[in-house]
């Protein structure tokens, strides 16, 4: 019954999104589990990292053997190895379930459930696998690349432009865009901003635990306001590779995933915009965009990379939202980047 079982499946990603921003690193997961009558008997969801993982603290709640014959849903591969908690599998194979019904495989190379599953004898169906792929997009990077999920925040005028060539550029968005940034910024372990930025706008910042700020010839003053934050981290040519004069963009975001910086919101002008991109280091782009069109030749573009000749050798990107914020708009798009 492939409508109940998308059913469940939403009802899992639903439970999983209240464990946003408190099991980082670890991946969202819900899970809902029906005796052999198809009768919903107990949900639960990973709520801290550390703490139960979903299948535990449904299955617990259960006074009896309900979910034997019965079906559970999960959004993940149940996990078969040890962590900071016990494998979920094996309770799962304890109470006996006829079916399960996962979301997507776990990529964390320790896991392999779904053959104990299967070995045990349990019929396992998958559903909804590419939601609960972008569900979990920042566990899927974090756990595969081993660096940070990066997001790109740039507010434009309608023909792309992030300021005029003399530098002009306040405000080219509403103050309640700008107030949704500050919103935005809270979801992220991290503002990586640029000594440009530092340089001409003097900004706080002072919404995330860490802030990056690349500064390859340390121009930025120490009295900068983002330095009144004692995570701000400077990516420097003192502590930082270089790659083609510049400094390695990759290597600094290798740098904050070792500190377990798990996501990225990039603040920045043109040129450190156009970099990453180039660099393939951007994994979702969003987009303010004001009603005004600056109509200026030079004026500085949101992506300053490349000479770019063929128009066919534009990154492509998937638009999975838009906001009509009155008067500007939102666009989040992602990037096919791993
Ligand atoms: C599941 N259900 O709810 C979650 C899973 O250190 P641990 O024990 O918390 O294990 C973390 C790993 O377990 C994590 O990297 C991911 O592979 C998996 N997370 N698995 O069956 C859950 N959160
Ligand atoms: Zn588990």
């Amino acid at each position: 019954m492939p409508n109940l079982d998308e059913k469940y499946m939403k009802m899992c990603f639903e439970l999983a999104k209240r464990g946003k921003n408190n099991v980082t690193p670890n991946p969202m997961v819900g899970c809902v589990v029906l005796d052999k009558n198809g009768k919903l008997v107990s949900k639960g969801y990973h709520k801290k990292y550390g703490k139960n993982h979903a299948e535990r603290d449904a299955l617990l709640k259960l006074k009896n053997n309900e979910a034997e014959g019965g079906t559970l849903y999960v959004n993940l591969e149940p996990c078969s190895h040890y962590g900071k908690t016990p494998p979920c599998v094996d309770l799962v194979i304890k109470h006996k379930p006829k079916r399960v019904v996962i979301g997507m495989k776990d990529v964390n190379p320790k896991v392999d459930g779904i053959s104990k599953l299967k070995a045990a004898g349990i019929q396992v169906d998958f559903i909804l696998e590419k939601e609960a792929e972008f569900l979990n997009r920042r566990f899927i990077k974090n756990m595969t690349m081993k660096l940070p999920y990066v997001v790109l925040k740039t507010a434009t005028t309608m023909d792309g432009k992030i300021s005029t060539q003399t530098g002009s550029s306040k405000w080219i968005t509403s103050e309640k865009s700008r107030e949704l940034v500050y919103k935005m910024r809270k979801d992220f372990d991290c503002i990586l901003t640029s000594s440009n930025t530092v340089i001409a706008d003097n900004p706080l910042m002072n919404q995330t635990k860490w802030i990056c700020a690349l500064d390859k010839n340390l121009r930025t003053d120490k009295n900068s306001r983002i330095y009144s934050n004692p995570n701000t981290y400077v990516a420097s040519i003192q502590n930082t590779p270089l790659k083609d004069d510049r400094l390695d963009l990759k290597a600094v975001l290798q740098e904050l995933f070792n500190k377990g910086i798990y996501s990225v919101f990039v603040e920045c002008g043109g040129t450190l915009a156009g970099a990453l991109l180039k660099e393939g280091l951007i994994d979702e782009v969003y987009q303010f965009i004001a009603p005004k069109i600056l109509n200026d030749n030079s004026g500085i573009s949101c992506f300053n990379g490349d000479n770019i000749t063929e128009i066919n050798d534009a990154k492509e990107l998937n638009i999975y939202e838009v906001k009509y914020l009155n008067p500007d708009i939102l666009i989040k798009a992602k990037l096919n980047s791993f």
